[in-house]
């Protein structure tokens, strides 16, 4: 009988040792997880802040050998020529649509170039906000010849977080392709629109070269 306790005493006191000892190993195991993960997260936020200030460089850099490009009024300063698109007056070379004038430009440039181009003729880089608007481009694209173009949208501040780079407000309206947007290579962060996919937009490198549509 006294054997008996003794043996399941010993026994109870393996058990727990071994309990104890998993235990413990679990908490060091479980640390070293966040650990890695906490690292990780550091490292995303690091390389994630790299392409944000990377982009904000890119955009602010003067493009060079622009040729003079037609404003969407002649002769009208920036905000006039805001005001008369918004009346629906468009000058040569510029298409109306709802309030706003638009530009199609078959130069191929990069995404920033693109930006900056727009921006030398009173515009901005296109934001496109609705399908309507989108359809009207992709219509006005086909029958315009417009290769691929790009559209003023970004993930370059947090993955796959989409924001135009005018108003920095998160994407409502969007047409990806199928299988889009799937940041190859990591190192896709501007958005533009394919013409084999009917237009529809697919995520790109901001150093590859495409033509651009403008706004104002
Ligand atoms: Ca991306
Ligand atoms: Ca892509």
């Amino acid at each position: 009988m006294f054997d008996t306790f003794n043996k399941r005493k010993t026994r109870m006191h393996y058990i727990f040792s071994i309990l104890i000892f998993c235990l413990s190993n679990n908490i060091v195991i479980g640390y070293s997880v966040n650990s890695n993960d906490k690292e990780n997260s550091d490292f995303n936020d690091y390389t994630r802040y790299n392409v944000a200030r990377d982009l904000l460089k890119e955009l602010k850099s003067p493009v060079t050998g622009v040729s003079e490009r037609s404003s969407p009024v002649t002769g009208l300063s920036s905000s006039a020529a805001r005001k008369a698109c918004y009346q629906g007056r468009c000058a040569t070379g510029w298409t109306n649509f709802g309030n706003t004038c638009y530009y199609f430009d078959h130069e191929q440039v990069t995404f920033a170039e693109a930006n900056r181009k727009c921006q030398q003729m009173h515009g901005q880089l296109v934001e496109v906000e609705s399908e309507a608007e989108w359809v009207f481009l992709k219509t006005q694209a086909e029958k315009k010849s417009l290769d691929n173009f790009w559209i003023a949208l970004t993930d370059a501040f947090e993955e796959n977080d989409w924001s135009w780079i005018n108003t920095w407000r998160t994407a409502s309206f969007s047409i990806w392709s199928p299988g889009q947007p799937d940041n190859y290579n990591s190192d896709e962060h501007c958005a533009h629109a394919i013409e084999s996919r009917q237009y529809q937009w697919n995520d790109w490198n901001w150093n590859k070269q495409a033509a651009f549509v403008c706004e104002a």
